[in-house]
């Protein structure tokens, strides 16, 4: 019996370490996503939502603000909504869109608009803040001015009062 029961643990460790093996880091064995371990390229979880590529575009030189663009995935049954963005280097962060507006000679430009109820994040859709759409407007940025790679964190304040801080990578382009 003792014998049996050793050699079932064996294959158990050996199961492990099969599985183990299959993704190159376990996910238990990965650093949180922090300031000193910036890593945007993996998704960031928090209550059944998925954030993705978040990024803050490098403005030109001297600009006093940026956008922020991800990408939100709401895996729940229940729809959330943010209703504020805040940074330690930003005096000031807003949820904007972009809408076509028309001017009386009839000519269409893109105006930003702050989005007035929040960001909603419909059950199992996937909400994309992309570039001439939906984005995170940095407003007063500090004197010292953003860099490539640059790791800025932002705090989500939910409707129902959670919060949670997404770390956005600086980059340039879109
Ligand atoms: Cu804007």
């Amino acid at each position: 019996m003792k014998e049996k029961c050793t050699k079932w643990l064996w294959s158990g460790a050996v199961l492990i370490f099969v599985m183990t093996g299959l993704s190159s880091t376990p996910l238990w064995a990965r650093e949180p996503v922090s300031r000193e371990n910036p890593d945007p390229e993996r998704p960031e979880y928090f209550a059944h939502l998925v954030f993705e590529e978040a990024r803050i575009v490098l403005p030109v030189a001297f600009a006093r603000s940026a956008a922020g663009y991800v990408t939100i995935t709401n895996q729940g049954l229940e729809a959330r909504r943010i209703v504020a963005v805040d940074s330690p280097l930003a005096r000031q962060v807003e949820l904007h869109n972009m809408d076509i507006v028309t001017d009386q000679s009839d000519n269409e430009y893109m105006q930003m608009r702050p989005l007035a109820d929040g960001l909603l994040l419909p059950p199992a859709e996937t909400v994309t803040l992309e570039p001439g759409g939906l984005h995170i407007m940095l407003m007063g940025l500090d004197g010292e001015s953003l860099s490539i790679d640059q790791v800025v964190p932002l705090t989500l304040t939910f409707a129902d009062g959670a919060v949670f801080e997404l770390f956005f990578r600086v980059r340039s382009g879109s």
